[in-house]
């Protein structure tokens, strides 16, 4: 009996994957249950804890959010929301934020998967925890954002603070993790690090020179980046950046929003990273061998996102897969090559070496004002 990975947990709720924003809109909760079906069809779900979460409650998540916000987000359905067309404004963003069927239950699952992953590493039951239905970046306290209306990071952020001194937050989404870095901008007790296409592309935020106000200076990082980013390049970057933040940081947990629109071939992203390229991070993370929570986040090109959360699954569990996809509910999504891989384009990298190094020294120097 292989007893070594009972200390990885996998938060899944089967309902997940039925919610939809609308059949316009590019954010689709089914790509989690198209990765739980690659995940089971390997047997990986052998190889782990699954846990379906227990849903958040709102006095969970009003630990961060405003409780106005959070009842009018328990009240709102589509045809509340066409009547009082106003009371929406002032809460949801309209066409990134639609008042979809379920929208409260639907962010319960994200945010009760990452609240009681937290717990269960703050208790020491595991090493790693992965909930793919999490990593909703953009939500703010009181108001929703670019497809995000709980910030199920900030909440699992703010229950692993209950027992460790310093977390990192790291976010490889293609866009920045405004919300996540807004939230803890003012303290030295979570670093933010987030890596992101920038010019011209949402959120407009995520400035390499915004580092963190009052003790919360210099525990903002950011990383802007421009089109085409490949594997090499990427990770000459990331693995700098990465370990001169855990060496000055020495954080005892690390929370990873693991947003697949960085991959190529995004739908929104513009990045040109493949799936290896991309489960490159998680595993570098891992071989710190601090705690280390993974969750999903954007991702809009649904078969490649199943693929690679399937993939960073098998890294986290240090059990190799198979690169032929086993037979699975969606196994037609995947033709006509039926592989796990997701290859990188040939499109421009719009990075040069310079620009790079150049922003590995300006994170160096804001990183000397850590006290180690
Ligand atoms: O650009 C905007 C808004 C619309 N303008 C007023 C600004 N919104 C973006 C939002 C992207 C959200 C990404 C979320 C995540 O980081 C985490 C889950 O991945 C946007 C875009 C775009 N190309 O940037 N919204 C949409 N596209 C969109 C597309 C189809 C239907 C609805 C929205
Ligand atoms: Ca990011
Ligand atoms: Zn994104």
């Amino acid at each position: 009996m292989v007893l070594r990975n009972r200390r990885v947990a996998y938060y899944y709720d089967e309902d997940v994957g039925s919610y939809n924003y609308g059949y316009d809109h590019c954010m689709k909760p089914f790509r989690i249950r198209m990765a739980h079906s690659i995940i089971t069809s390997y047997g990986l779900d052998k190889k782990m804890s699954v846990i379906r979460p227990p849903r958040a409650t709102v006095q969970d998540m009003t630990r961060f959010h405003t409780d106005d916000y959070i009842t009018y987000l328990q009240r709102v359905s589509p045809e509340l929301a066409e009547k009082m067309p106003t009371y929406n404004e002032r809460f949801l963003p309209p066409l990134d934020c639609p008042p979809f069927d379920g929208v409260y239950e639907f962010c319960s699952i994200s945010a009760g998967g990452s609240i009681a992953g937290a717990r269960r590493i703050n208790h020491g039951e595991s090493d790693v925890v992965i909930n793919w239905a999490g990593g909703l970046h953009h939500a703010k306290k009181g108001e929703a954002s670019g497809f995000c209306y709980v910030n199920d990071i900030v909440l699992g952020i703010l229950e692993l603070l209950r027992y460790h001194q310093r977390v990192v937050y790291l976010d490889i989404d293609v866009h920045h993790g405004d919300g996540v870095e807004e939230a803890f901008y003012t303290t030295d007790r979570v670093m933010s690090v987030s890596f992101h296409q920038f010019g011209n592309f949402f959120p407009g935020t995520g400035d390499i020179k915004d580092v963190g106000v009052e003790r919360g200076k210099y525990y903002a990082v950011n990383v802007p980046l421009r089109e085409g980013i490949d594997d090499d390049t990427y990770a000459f970057v990331f693995q700098r950046v990465m370990r001169n933040v855990m060496e000055s940081f020495r954080p005892g947990a690390v929370f990873m929003q693991c947003g697949t629109d960085s991959l190529s071939g995004d739908r929104l992203g513009c990045f040109n990273l493949s799936m290896k390229g991309h489960a490159a991070c998680v595993e570098f993370m891992k071989s710190f061998g601090v705690p280390l929570f993974c969750v999903g986040g954007g991702g809009y090109t649904i078969r490649n996102v199943a693929r690679t959360w399937a993939y960073e699954t098998s890294v986290l569990l240090g059990e190799p897969v198979e690169p032929s996809l086993p037979y699975n509910d969606y196994y037609d999504f995947y033709g006509p090559e039926y592989l796990l891989d997701v290859p990188a384009s040939n499109m421009t990298n719009m990075n040069t070496r310079e620009q790079l190094e150049q922003i590995c020294s300006d994170i160096y120097e804001h990183l000397r004002h850590v006290p180690h």
